[in-house]
């Protein structure tokens, strides 16, 4: 029997020295904005990616001039908790280096676009220097991990936070290559590394892994998107652990059906004291089993089908020596978030903002970062960023509220309180121009089709209507589309696969309804089945829910 050769990316991971490459050499490259290919994929795990403006990438072909390279950069926020003076230094950074202010990620974190290679170092300094990082941001390795924010109310979402911090530090690599590139620090080399749960080869995951805790009854986070996700369980007002379930990820491969969404299958229930271990044997099954041959097989989603997801459990169990209960039950009654203000257990007051797509910059006669930069000046709780790419500026004091309340009135940043239902629970990827993957166009024809949908909306009184929409460039789905009650998933310019009738938890994706079509299309769809909707639906029922009880998906 042949086995197959490994891809080509574990070569270049083993060989690394830890992550090194030649990194740091080719930075000091003057001749060229880019770095080898090779670079590319290690910088990942450095939590950088190369990428080039692809609104100029012809007119440059046509020049002869490379392509416009620059880097995107991703801060690792466990939690997207964001102290007012990080958002200080955070935002300055975005002012100085990046040319498209700050973007809320779809996992809770801040991504910049466009620094160029000669400002890499100084912008990854910047980062450090702001009590932050970028290590394992992206990459083969446990990413950001994310968690539920709204509403951030209890002292059990404070408790959970830590164990979102936790989880975070215990699966940081350990390579010292980080601060040897970006933060002058002794060059050691890679003789004293160790990575004890990644493996001292360097071949870390077979695949970028992701951790997400939800807090019922929001599922905020799409929980069972993530590699491994962890549903807190509360009762009496304490935290009594987390309902484990292994195996989610929404990326498929455009074209190829062996390629496909999954939700996180439940295995079990594990004690806060466990999860720690749990989380660990989860991780390192995959690293052991994961498919490190074929890369768009090689997701924990896949180890998961391949092997069983009762081997799974069991080996699970083996593995952390710890024996994992059933699952409790608990129940997700939305998801998206609550936008305006909340109070918590401890008086203090919680903000929800809108951010259309996540993009924070000054621009179209907005000023949303310089308003985000006032408050921070002013603030003496902290910001959160969510899921679905907003913000909550969170632990406000009573005697603040006014002068915040002012402040987003000022800039802009009230737009919560009038946006449709709709708009207040849609997603949109970053597409293009920087994203090297995209097919179409995603955050920038968000501005474009919503006014459409909300015409439709509005002629059959549905404005208020929270209805999931969620836009994706492409299959990958970094806007968890296969979640959305509606989603819109890129396969050309201008074109886009429709599918519909997720619920509004989380809880089950949609169905493909109509594939590849133009925005006439995808209008008349909409237009009929909100019609059928406004007339049909059942009290207090939900346009996905809907369109499954019908028949319609
Ligand atoms: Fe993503 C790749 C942006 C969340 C699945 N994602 C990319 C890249 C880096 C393109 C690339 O590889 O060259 C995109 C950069 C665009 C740009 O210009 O900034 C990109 N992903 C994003 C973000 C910024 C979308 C957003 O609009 O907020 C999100 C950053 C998250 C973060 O802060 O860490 C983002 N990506 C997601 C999610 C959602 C989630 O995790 O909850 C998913 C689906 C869940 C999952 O992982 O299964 C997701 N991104 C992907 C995939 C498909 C993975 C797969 O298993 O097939 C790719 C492509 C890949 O890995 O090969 C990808
Ligand atoms: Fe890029 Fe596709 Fe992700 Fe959108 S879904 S950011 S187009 S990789």
């Amino acid at each position: 029997m042949s086995i197959s050769p490994l891809s080509p990316l574990e070569n270049i991971k083993t060989g690394s020295r830890f992550l090194r490459g030649t990194i740091a050499q080719e930075l000091n490259n003057p001749v060229t904005g880019a770095i080898p290919e090779s670079d590319t994929k290690l910088l990942k795990f450095h939590g950088s990616y190369m990428q080039d403006d692809r609104d100029i990438r012809d007119e440059r072909r046509k020049q002869k001039l490379e392509p416009a390279y620059d880097f995107m950069v991703r801060a690792r926020l466990p939690g997207g908790v964001i102290p007012p003076q990080q958002w200080l230094a955070l935002d300055a950074l975005a002012q100085q280096y990046a040319t498209r202010g700050l973007r809320i990620t779809t996992r809770q974190t801040f991504q910049w676009h466009g620094i160029l290679k000669r400002n890499l170092r100084a912008f990854m300094q910047g980062i450090h220097d702001a009590r932050a990082t970028t290590i394992a941001a992206c990459g083969d390795v446990n990413r950001q991990v994310i968690s539920s924010v709204n509403p951030h109310l209890s002292s059990q979402h404070a408790l959970i936070q830590e164990w979102v911090l936790r989880l975070s530090n215990h699966f940081l690599p350990r390579t010292t290559a980080y601060a040897e590139i970006w933060l002058g620090g002794e060059q050691v080399g890679e003789a004293g590394d160790e990575e004890p749960i990644y493996g001292n080869n360097s071949a870390y995951l077979p695949r970028k892994f992701k951790i997400g805790v939800a807090i019922p009854p929001t599922n905020d986070c799409d929980v069972f998107a993530n590699d491994l996700g962890l549903v807190a369980i509360i009762e009496n007002g304490a935290l009594q652990g987390f309902n484990v379930a292994v195996g989610g990820g929404m990326g498929a491969t455009a074209g190829d059906p062996s390629t496909y969404p999954r939700l996180g299958s439940l295995v079990g229930f594990v004690a806060p004291d466990d999860l720690i271990a749990v989380a660990e044997a989860v991780v390192t099954l995959q690293r052991d089993h994961g498919n490190r041959q074929e890369r768009q097989h090689a997701r924990l989603k896949y180890t998961v089908d391949r092997l069983g997801v009762a081997w799974f459990r069991e080996q699970i169990q083996i593995r952390s020596g710890r024996t994992l209960q059933d699952a409790r039950p608990y129940q997700f009654e939305r998801n998206g978030d609550r936008y305006g203000w909340s109070r918590g257990e401890d008086g203090r007051w919680h903000l929800g903002l809108y951010i259309a797509s996540g993009r924070l910059w000054d621009r179209d006669g907005l000023r949303l970062q310089t308003g985000m930069r006032e408050i921070a000046k002013i603030l003496t709780g902290e910001f959160r960023l969510t899921c679905n790419q907003n913000l909550v500026i969170a632990n406000v004091d009573d005697a603040d509220r006014a002068a915040i309340d002012a402040l987003v009135q000022e800039y802009g940043l009230d737009g919560y309180k009038e946006q449709s239902g709709i708009r207040r629970h849609h997603i949109a990827c970053v597409a293009l121009p920087t994203c090297g993957l995209a097919m179409a166009e995603s955050e920038r024809y968000a501005p474009v089709l919503l006014p459409k949908l909300e015409a439709l909306l509005d002629k059959y009184g549905l404005r208020d209507e929270p209805i999931l929409l969620r836009l994706s460039g492409c299959p990958n789905g970094c806007s968890r589309p296969y979640l959305g009650e509606i989603a819109l998933v890129g396969r050309a310019l201008g074109r886009y696969d429709l599918r519909l009738g997720a619920d509004f938890v989380g809880e089950r994706m949609n169905s493909l309804y109509r594939e590849n079509i133009d925005e006439h299309e995808i209008l008349g769809s909409l237009d009929a089945l909100f019609g059928d909707y406004a007339q049909r639906r059942q009290p207090q029922e939900a346009f996905g829910n809907f369109l499954v009880r019908t028949g319609i998906v």
